[in-house]
C-alpha cells in the first residue's frame, strides 16, 4: 500500500489530471471540479466535471482501507477494488451496454475509473416512489443469462475457468456476506444486528426456529462451496441505475465464484421488500395493487426472461454432450428455482434483521407503519423459504407474497382504505 493515498474532492482532479488515460475527456488546461457521492456502505465515489465548453464528467470509486459505513474499527482490504474492475471488464464483454464503461483500475490506489452514468438513478429509489421500469426484466435477465452461462462450466475452457475462478477468491468480501447475510441475522446477542423492536416477539420465534435455520445453513454451505459461476455478489437494487429505459448494473467488488442463484435471489429479493414497502408507503388502494402487481409480475419475468435465455444459451452454446442432455438441463433449472427462492428469503431477511438495512423499508417513518411492513416481509420470506422445496414455478413465489400477511396491529391510518 505504499503509494496508496485516499483522495478528497480536491486531490482527485489532481490525480485525474496526471492520468494520460483520462486525456479524451478532459482536454488540457480543462478546470475540473469534484464532489463525493458515494452512499453506499464502503466506498469513495467522486464525480469530476469539467468546466469547458462541452462538460464532461466521470467517476472515479476508490476503496477505503475500512467499512465506511461502521468507520476505522472495521478494517477492510482495498483490494476489493481489482474485483470490482476485473469483473467489469468481464461483464463488458459478456453483457456490453448493461454495465459502466471502465476507463482506468489503478491497483496502487485501489480505484476504479468508469463512465458516470449522468442522470441515471438507482433503481431501488426508483421503485421507493412507485416508477415502473417496463424494460428491467429484460435487461436483468440478460445480465444474468449472459454473465452466469459463459463464465460456468457450461460455456468456458474448464482450464480457462478454473484459472479465473483463482483470480476471483475474494475471501474478505464473501467473509461480510457470510456474517451478514447467512449468519448474525438469526442469531441472538449480535451486537451489529439491528431490529424495530416492535417486532421482538416475532423475531425472537424467528431466530429460535431451527427448521429454518437448516435451510439458512444450507444456502450458506452452497454459497461457500458451489463455484458455478462468476456472480456478481451484491445485486440489490441498490446495484443498479436506471434512466429510462436504460439500465446498467453497478458495484461488483463482491465478485467471485458461486452459486448463480445468488445473483437471482439478490435481484428478486429486492422486488418483494418493496412489495412490502408499498403496504404503507402507497395508501391509494388501486394503486397500490397497480404497482404491487407490476413488482410481483416484474420478478416472474426476470426469472422467466433468464431460464429462456438460459435454456437456449445451453441448448445451443454448451461446450459438452453432459449439458445438452434435456434431464440434466430440466434437473438443473429445478434446482436453481428451489436455491432462488431460498436466496430471495435470507436477503429479505437480513434487511430486517441484521446491520446493513435497505431504504425501501428504512425509510418507512412511521414506527408502526414500519413494523406492519417488515413483519409482512418477514412472513413472506419465512413461507418461502419453508415451502421452497415444493415450489415448482415463479407464480408460487408470487402466491406467497401476495397470500402472507403481517403479523403486526395494521396502523390505524391504514384502517381508513
Ligand atoms: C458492511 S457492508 C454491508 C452491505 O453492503 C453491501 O452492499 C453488501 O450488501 C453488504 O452486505
Ligand atoms: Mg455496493
Amino acid at each position: 500500500m505504499d503509494n496508496y493515498e485516499v483522495l478528497n474532492a480536491h486531490s482527485v482532479t489532481a490525480y485525474l489530471r496526471n492520468r494520460p488515460e483520462t486525456k479524451e475527456f478532459f482536454p488540457a488546461g480543462a478546470e475540473l471540479e469534484a464532489e463525493e457521492v458515494g452512499d453506499g456502505n464502503l466506498n469513495l465515489v467522486f464525480v469530476v466535471r469539467s468546466k469547458n465548453r462541452q462538460p464532461s464528467s466521470i467517476l472515479v470509486k476508490q476503496a477505503l482501507p475500512y467499512v465506511r459505513l461502521v468507520g476505522t474499527s472495521w478494517p477492510l482490504t482495498p483490494d476489493r477494488a481489482r474485483f470490482e474492475g476485473h469483473s467489469l471488464d468481464i461483464y463488458q464483454e459478456l453483457s456490453p451496454g448493461l454495465v459502466p464503461k471502465l476507463y482506468l483500475f489503478d491497483e496502487a490506489m485501489k480505484l476504479n475509473v468508469m463512465e458516470h452514468l449522468d442522470g441515471y438513478i438507482i433503481l431501488r429509489k426508483g421503485l421507493i416512489v412507485g416508477t415502473k421500469y417496463p424494460r428491467i426484466s429484460e435487461h436483468m435477465s440478460t445480465f444474468l443469462a449472459n454473465t452466469l452461462f459463459f463464465t460456468s462450466d457450461f460455456a468456458a475452457n474448464p482450464h480457462a475457468k478454473k484459472q479465473r475462478q483463482g483470480e476471483f477468491i475474494n475471501p474478505a468480501l464473501c467473509e461480510i456476506t457470510e456474517d451478514l447475510v447467512f449468519t448474525e441475522p438469526y442469531e441472538e446477542g449480535i451486537e451489529r444486528n439491528r431490529w424495530n423492536r416492535r417486532l421482538d416477539q416475532q423475531v425472537k420465534a424467528l431466530r429460535s426456529n431451527l427448521v429454518m435455520k437448516a435451510e439458512i445453513a444450507e444456502l450458506k454451505h452452497s454459497f461457500m462451496t458451489a463455484a458455478e459461476a462468476l456472480i456478481h455478489g451484491d445485486l440489490h437494487t441498490g446495484s443498479v441505475m436506471v434512466y429510462g429505459d436504460d439500465a446498467r448494473v453497478i458495484d461488483s467488488e463482491f465478485a467471485f465464484y458461486g452459486p448463480m442463484a445468488f445473483d437471482l435471489g439478490t435481484i428478486i429479493a429486492d422486488f418483494y421488500l418493496s412489495y412490502a414497502s408499498h403496504e404503507v408507503r402507497t395508501r391509494d388502494l388501486e394503486a397500490r395493487a397497480d404497482y404491487q402487481s407490476w413488482l410481483l409480475s416484474t420478478a416472474e419475468q426476470i426469472w422467466e426472461g433468464f431460464v429462456n435465455k438460459f435454456a437456449k444459451l445451453m441448448h445451443e452454446q454448451a461446450n459438452s454432450p453432459s449439458w445438452q442432455n434435456p434431464v440434466f438441463q430440466r434437473r438443473f433449472l429445478s434446482k436453481l428455482l428451489t436455491d432462488t427462492a431460498g436466496f430471495t428469503c435470507v436477503n429479505m431477511m437480513r434487511r430486517i434483521l441484521g446491520l446493513a438495512r435497505v431504504e425501501d423499508l428504512e425509510g418507512i417513518t412511521d414506527p408502526d407503519a414500519q413494523a406492519y411492513a417488515m413483519s409482512l416481509a418477514l412472513n413472506m420470506a419465512q413461507r418461502l423459504l419453508l415451502g421452497r422445496h415444493r415450489l415448482a414455478s415463479i407464480r408460487d413465489f408470487s402466491d406467497i407474497v401476495k397470500y402472507a400477511r403481517s403479523s403486526y396491529p395494521e396502523p390505524t391510518f391504514l384502517d381508513q382504505r
